[in-house]
């Protein structure tokens, strides 16, 4: 990234998004809705930090001696935000599974499709093959999809390598991309993605190995922050899962989990009970485990654009909030269920699919986002002392970003003070 040494000052946006008061904990029921507008809103960047937030006219005032040292960016007729956060993505992986695509169009389901060997097997098996060079190279693509569509924060899970080798190969090119791309990465270990077929016949050797072996080598090399698991019928079971998730907190890494994707298997329940930082998918949750991740905190990510691309019922996203559970949503990026780098689209998808307003998308695509991957202390909001993250899209307000719906609106991207994407374009 090219170093920015004069500060940056984003002048006069229709409509600035703070998303202030969501630092210390996620937004929970209303107050997703009552988001901080400021109209006229400009923010002054400084050493890859925001500065100072507020309305053109407080801005000029404070920084009038300093106007003449400072880049500007005229965000006028613009809606800005903090930089979105996907916190929930398959982002390293090889290849492609159009196939599958095609089979589910005519009527195949997704899991009949992994039990005889594609879906995420199809993956492992390309994931294996490719090298570090290989794997870099299409993931960097896709993160640069990411950042034209807005996004400067993803977080990434290995899990299409099912070995300890090949699980170390995914995080390492995560590793690699959070250190020379523009995008921040937070990983994620997901070695308990699938019982790969050589422990076809012994599942519980294959969560073995993953306890055993594959966690405290991940931690000992500290390739990842989060530990998940996909619970769902004919993957891991809810006691596969408990064991594999207090293993990796053994370990200090924080779980996650997928749950309730396809079947209602009491993956809130299990997410609540043990305390973890978020429970995704939630499609088939019951309300008992709605009711119980209210109480825990336990963050909902929804992935309204997997349910599309499953053609199966969205998750209800209006009764979580209702309840009180924190929302945050994401693109799930995979090969399989959901091949978008598109999380404003998502955000489409959370009003028309889960009931959801476009102050509450916003809400779960930034400060409830950070805190699904812990941090909010730096990111998803506008607020001095914060990282320098900001994206400016191309209409009035941010009503509108949900109302024209499937178009990539982003005009600028700016990732730690630095300008990334200029008018729609990589910079
Ligand atoms: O590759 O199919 N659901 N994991 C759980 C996925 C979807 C990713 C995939
Ligand atoms: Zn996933």
């Amino acid at each position: 990234m090219t170093k920015q040494t004069k500060p940056l000052f984003i002048r006069n946006a229709s409509q600035l998004v703070t998303m202030e008061g969501g630092s210390e904990a996620p937004l929970v029921g209303k107050q997703m809705e009552q988001i901080q507008v400021i109209e006229n809103g400009s923010v002054w960047l400084e050493d890859g930090v925001i500065r100072s937030v507020g309305s053109d006219e407080e801005l000029v005032e404070a920084y009038r001696d300093r106007l003449g040292e400072a880049d500007i960016i005229d965000a006028s007729g613009k809606l800005v935000t903090p930089g979105l956060v996907d916190p929930h993505t398959h982002l390293v992986h090889a290849g492609t599974r159009e196939n599958e695509f095609n089979m589910r169009l005519q009527g195949a389901t997704y899991m009949e499709i992994m039990n005889n060997g594609g879906g995420i097997h199809a993956t492992t098996t390309a994931t294996r093959k490719a090298d570090h060079q290989q794997l870099f190279s299409e993931s960097k693509k896709r993160l640069d999809l990411f950042l034209l569509h807005g996004v400067t924060t993803v977080e990434a899970k290995s899990g299409y390598g099912l070995t300890l080798e090949a699980e170390i190969k995914q995080l390492e090119v995560a590793k690699q991309l959070h250190e020379q791309h523009p995008v921040d990465i937070v990983s994620t270990f997901m070695g308990a993605h699938a019982v790969p077929r050589e422990y076809k016949e012994n599942p519980d050797r294959f969560v073995d190995i993953v306890i055993d072996e594959m966690i405290p080598e991940v931690a000992r090399r500290r390739l990842a922050e989060f530990n998940d698991v996909f619970c769902e019928r004919g993957v891991f079971t809810p006691e596969q899962s408990k064991r594999i998730l207090e293993a990796g907190m053994k370990h200090g890494l924080l779980p996650k989990i997928h749950a309730d994707e396809i079947e209602p298997y009491e993956g809130a329940e299990l997410a609540a009970e043990i305390g973890a930082v978020s429970a995704d998918h939630l499609l088939r949750a019951s309300d008992n485990g709605i009711r119980m991740m209210a109480e825990k905190g336990v963050i909902a990510v929804l992935l309204p654009g997997t349910a599309f691309f499953l053609m199966a019922e969205s998750a209800n996203g209006r009764k979580m909030i209702d309840a009180g559970v924190p929302v945050a949503i994401s693109t799930d990026c995979n090969p399989g269920s959901s091949p978008t780098v598109s999380l404003p689209l998502i955000m489409n998808l959370g009003c028309l699919k889960m009931g959801m307003t476009p102050a509450e998308v916003l809400a779960a695509a930034t400060i409830n986002a950070a805190h699904a991957i812990k941090r909010a202390d730096r990111i998803g909001s506008i607020e001095p002392g914060k990282q320098a993250d900001i994206t400016i899209f191309d209409v009035p307000n941010y009503m509108v970003l949900q109302y024209r719906y499937g178009v990539n609106h982003v005009h600028t991207v700016v990732k730690g003070g630095v300008k990334v994407v200029d008018g729609g374009r990589l910079a």
